[in-house]
């Protein structure tokens, strides 16, 4: 069983964190609407969606990838890098607790869960304004043991580093070749976004099907002629706040 899991979008939203945007206005009740869209489209891809309720008090709370990275055996809680978001974590810890083992990451470490990139065995992740060395180490300490080869990535004019790369299969990534040196990727085939695109290379593989952004039709003929089976999904009221569609969910079997 494929299980995601959600959290409702605050009412607070258009006071997110912003670090690279303008910030605009934001129509929470359009975002919500967009929200319940993407979980459908998490159905449709075979998930069972766990939505985890908004807290009013915290504006970011709809990006619960942030807040943990999911693994086969374990789940390790996040220590996200804008003091904002600290306060996510504990509805994150309770609705991971029923299915994963649970560790953390401990101050001084920084790191969020969309500076981190899982590829099989091969752990990438951005050294990024929310991600520090201390974040890096301590979860290199953690994954190690468990057969993980973690590799630091540098991220350049973008959040995190999945605004630069995502998996869009088990040996193939989409990639922004702006945001980050390809080289750092190892073997892994490439396929990239178009340069008219910026803020395409973040799709959310779910199993064989990738919900994708309606707003990247470049780059989304690019995926289509590499044979994904693309879910189209509209994040616009939630790209404002610097979201995007791996940013929503916390995916994982169980
Ligand atoms: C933030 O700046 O933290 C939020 N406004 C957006 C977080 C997006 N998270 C993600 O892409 N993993």
């Amino acid at each position: 069983m494929r299980r995601a899991i959600t959290r409702g979008v605050s009412s607070a939203l258009a006071r997110c964190e912003l670090t690279h945007l303008a910030r605009a206005p934001i129509d929470v009740s359009a975002a919500r609407g967009q929200h319940d869209a993407y979980e459908r489209r998490l159905r449709e891809a075979g998930c069972a969606v766990t939505r985890v309720d908004a807290d009013e008090a915290l504006p970011d709370c709809v990006f619960v990838e942030d807040i943990a990275l999911v693994l086969p055996d374990v789940a390790i809680l996040t220590r996200p890098g804008a003091a904002s978001r600290r306060g996510e974590t504990p509805a994150i810890e309770a609705a991971l607790r029923p299915y994963r083992a649970l560790r953390r990451l401990e101050a001084p470490a920084t790191l969020d869960g969309g500076d981190v990139l899982v590829v099989g065995r091969a752990i990438y992740v951005g050294r990024s304004s929310r991600t520090n060395d201390d974040g890096i180490a301590q979860l290199r300490a953690l994954v190690a043991p468990l057969g993980y080869a973690l590799h630091a990535v540098a991220v350049r004019g973008c959040l995190h580093l999945k605004s630069a790369v995502t998996a869009i299969g088990d040996d193939v990534v989409l990639l922004d070749p702006a945001s980050i040196d390809g080289a750092a990727l190892g073997a892994l085939r490439r396929v990239e976004i178009d340069p008219a695109e910026p803020g395409a290379a973040n799709a959310l593989r779910v199993g064989d099907a990738l919900v994708y952004p309606s707003s990247f039709p470049r780059t989304r003929a690019r995926l289509a002629a590499h044979g994904a089976r693309i879910l189209d999904v509209d994040v616009g009221e939630l790209q404002k706040a610097e979201g995007a569609v791996t940013c929503c969910s916390l995916i994982f079997s169980a």
